[in-house]
């Protein structure tokens, strides 16, 4: 049985209150570990370590703060054999995700905004005719949350922690409760890679206990949360009063639109993963396939065939391409939503049942499904399922699919495959998300703006961006 501990102030502790949460793996639903459901008391401990060592930390410079962001990212790749196949156990992802994609990205995170803050600047403003100068301060914001999900756990826990400890505050982190392991194991890198005691405390639990108690805590001044939609609301109603500053990446239910004019091969190759990648399960996945009506009955053809060829089957077995769920409530609310889709008239074209993977019996596999539907009002269409189900029907024109396209609650990301560039410009402009993709999906640069609008969330992370959030800007004007 592994047992996963806090990280306060550079050791590892137990919860105070002696609580304990079982934690299960899902390529077989076996409870392999335990970890802490930690209280208002634990998150406190966690409050006074991160508080006390703030002022060293903020006063540290920048190229001794990048020098040890730096050595953690190097921590990471050296032992990337342990956190993909500790990644992979504990969310049941196929461990060469993992370990192309996870964790060489949490490596990327602390390597990016090591530089990054090396590179960030403030401006000043000469008021002219007045004899003055303004110049603005950014500076670190103090102890800051960052709550993060189990879909990337690794991936997403670092893309907050990194900026936050760059620009000189000091955390309270929270990753899920459903994939606590990677970042149980990062508070030992951290150790190695010489981050003061405190600069970073993980604390681990429930939402409803231990997230909780970060977002009500007085005096932890932002939280940087990414999850769902509903929890992010919860969040914004807790945090609002308090005046704290927020950051919420929260759901998508992402339009993938097709033209003809596509570059066809690399469409359908790049549509099979922006539909099914980590088993469907990430808030940017194009769950929404729309087809110009020429090419729609060869489209369905090429993808269902495809689709139907990729290996559902255990994690650590190298031809898998499709993992387990990461959890059984979690199979059940897929399945579900397959149902549903089959009451409003959608065509299963491929998929929807449970897998039965031998020696593996009791895991939570699911068949890639694709739903052939008539309404794109349909609930599968709008609601967001967040596994390896998406949607596919046609469309006549332009104006058609971007009114299609846009009438869902979200915006977090939308993906185009077109060669007009008359097309290409008018699309991206009008359509309603934070994150356009033309020909490709997933591409990711870290200096871009990442986020969405409407229900996916308020503010942006990546670049300066994040930066921005976890500093106050303060302006100082001298008159001379
Ligand atoms: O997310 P939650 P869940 C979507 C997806 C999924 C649904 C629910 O549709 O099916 O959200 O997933 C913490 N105060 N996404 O239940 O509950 C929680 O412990 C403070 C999209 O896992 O939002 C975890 O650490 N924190 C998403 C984190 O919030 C609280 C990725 C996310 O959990 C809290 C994951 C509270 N009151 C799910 N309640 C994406 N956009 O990538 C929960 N938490």
């Amino acid at each position: 049985m592994a047992t996963i501990k806090n990280y306060i102030n550079g050791e590892f502790s137990l919860p105070i209150a002696n609580e304990w949460i079982d934690n299960y793996n899902p390529a077989n639903g076996e409870i392999y570990g335990q970890i802490p459901n930690s209280k208002k008391e634990d998150v406190e401990e966690a409050y006074k370590s991160a508080k006390s060592a703030f002022r060293l930390w903020s006063q540290t410079t920048l190229e001794e703060r990048s020098r040890i962001l730096i050595k953690i990212s190097e921590l990471l790749e050296a032992n990337i054999d342990r956190f993909a196949e500790a990644e992979s156990k504990d969310n049941g992802k196929p461990i060469s995700l993992a370990k192309a994609i996870d964790i060489p990205r949490a490596a990327s995170n602390f390597r990016f905004f090591g530089n990054a803050i090396t590179q960030f600047a403030s401006e000043s403003h000469e008021s002219i005719g007045q004899q003055a100068i303004n110049y603005t301060l950014r500076q670190p914001i103090g102890v800051v949350g960052c709550i993060s999900p189990w879909n990337l756990p690794l991936y997403l826990f670092t893309w907050k922690i990194a900026p936050a400890i760059a620009a000189g505050n000091c955390v309270v982190a929270k990753p899920s409760e459903v994939t606590p392991m990677t970042a149980y194991l990062l508070g030992e890198i951290c150790n190695n890679a010489g981050l003061p005691k405190g600069v970073l405390n993980i604390v681990h639990g429930l939402g409803s206990t231990t997230g909780q108690a970060i977002i009500e805590h007085p005096d932890i001044k932002a939280i940087s949360f990414t999850g769902g939609t509903a929890t992010g609301a919860h969040i914004a109603r807790v945090a609002a009063p308090m005046f704290k500053k927020l950051s919420l990446e929260l759901g998508g239910k992402n339009p993938n639109i097709i033209f003809a004019d596509c570059d066809y091969e690399d469409m359908l190759t790049t549509t099979v993963r922006s539909s099914f990648a980590n088993q469907g399960q990430i808030c940017l996945c194009g769950s929404r396939i729309f087809v110009e009506v020429s090419i729609y009955e060869k489209f369905k053809t090429d993808f269902v065939k495809k689709v139907n060829a990729l290996k559902v089957g255990h994690p650590s077995h190298e031809d898998t391409n499709i993992g387990a769920l990461v959890s059984k409530s979690h199979l059940n609310k897929v399945k579900e939503y397959i149902a549903i889709a089959k009451e409003e008239n959608g065509t299963l074209l491929c998929g929807g049942n449970e897998v039965v993977v031998k020696g593996f019996e009791n895991g939570y596999y699911l068949e890639p499904t694709v739903i052939e539907v008539t309404n794109d009002e349909c609930r599968v269409n709008q609601e967001e399922v967040f596994g390896p189900v998406v949607t596919i029907m046609p469309f006549n024109t332009e104006e058609e699919v971007l009114a299609m396209a846009n009438k869902v609650k979200y915006g977090l990301s939308a993906t185009l495959w077109t060669n007009d560039l008359k097309r290409t410009m008018k699309l991206s402009s009008q359509l309603q998300a934070g994150i356009i993709w033309v020909n490709t999906w997933m591409l990711r640069d870290l200096r871009t703006p990442f986020g969405g609008i409407k229900a996916s969330g308020i503010g942006r992370e990546g670049g300066f961006e994040a930066l921005r959030f976890f500093t106050e800007a303060k302006n100082v004007c001298i008159k001379y």
